[in-house]
């Protein structure tokens, strides 16, 4: 019998997107999005949906028992800000989440992971340019010291017991589809929505601050793409480095008047910033190029375009519908 999918976590900013993708890939009674609880999304009643805690093994063993799960993503944990101000119930579920799916992999044999890195595993030592697949690594946020811990027992669970974990370390993720939450990169979701309200936007990170950025359609390509590449073409079992474009605040506020030419752009950092300031400026991904064929599709110009146009779109509907 074909085995199903899980995604835990399924409401955050990714798994809303990837509950999408996956069900027209696979359809929508082989796609099962699950949540600490169910948010009021029209998405969630058009499907099957658990509540689930990833802290809950027991409650994790059965769901995937009754539902025949054979393909796990385990989206849930804090972001950067929010690990932040609650550090030690940042490291409990993101440790943890990922050791209750790596055991139950172990036992179960026929598991296939994901699980999501990102580029705060990087830290201040790092070489900030192009910063390549091996590297100095030396976190210095809650969020950060968590994945890359997660990525070295990825990589132990792996090599000991065979598990099919597989990771990306993901960059900032752009979407309209799905809203960001305690992220250090989110100004670059929120920045789009203030600019078609009101044009202006206060920016929590200072103006030259440049970051790792992705399109969400390409962030969504990527976590397919190495979920279905086959198992010897995943070489690299910590996590992969992954690239789409980067820029600093003020090139994306540049990018954004071209459409809006009276937008305008001030400077507030907060405690954000120093979290940024430790993170790569640029990715050099030509492992995950090489080995299973990743290529990006959006740089700035389209990714600023499809944002603009798409959220104009929502804004209309939801006008429409209201009145
Ligand atoms: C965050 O800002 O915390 C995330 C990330 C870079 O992993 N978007």
């Amino acid at each position: 019998m074909q085995g199903n999918i899980l995604i835990i976590g399924a409401s955050g900013q990714i798994g809303i997107e990837l509950t999408m993708a996956l069900r027209t890939k696979h359809g929508v009674d082989r796609v099962i999005p699950s949540d600490i609880r169910k948010p009021d999304l029209e998405l969630f009643n058009e499907g099957p949906f658990e509540i689930l805690n990833v802290l809950d093994k027991a409650r994790l063993e059965e769901v995937i028992a009754e539902h025949n799960i054979t393909e796990v993503y385990q989206l849930a944990a804090l972001l950067s800000a929010t690990s932040e101000k609650n550090p030690a119930f940042a490291w409990d579920l993101n440790m943890n989440g990922l050791f209750h799916i790596l055991d139950i992999a172990k036992e179960k044999k026929n598991l296939k992971v994901f699980w999501p890195s990102s580029i705060a595993a990087f830290g201040p030592n790092t070489p900030a340019d192009n910063t390549p697949q091996y590297t100095i690594m030396e976190p210095s946020s809650v969020y950060g010291i968590s994945k890359l811990a997660g990525e070295r027992w990825c990589e132990y669970y792996f090599q000991k017991f065979g598990v099919d974990v597989r990771s990306i370390r993901y960059p900032g993720l752009i979407g309209y589809r799905s809203e960001p939450g305690g992220g250090t990169t989110d100004y670059a979701v929120d920045i789009f929505y203030h600019a078609l309200d009101n044009g202006k936007y206060t920016s929590f990170l200072s103006e030259n601050t440049m970051l790792p950025m992705m399109m969400m359609e390409d962030a969504i390509k990527a976590t397919i793409g190495i979920m279905e590449a086959p198992s010897e073409s995943v070489k690299i079992r910590s996590s992969y480095n992954l690239a789409g474009v980067s820029f600093t605040p003020k090139e994306l506020a540049e990018e954004i008047k071209k459409h809006i030419p009276s937008f305008e752009i001030d400077y507030a950092p907060d405690f954000r910033q120093s979290l940024a300031d430790s993170w790569p400026n640029s990715i050099d991904d030509s492992s995950a190029r090489q080995d299973w064929g990743w290529n990006h599709e959006y740089d700035m110009s389209k990714l600023v375009s499809t944002m603009i146009t798409e959220i104009r779109k929502k804004k209309a509907v939801s006008i429409e519908t209201s009145n």
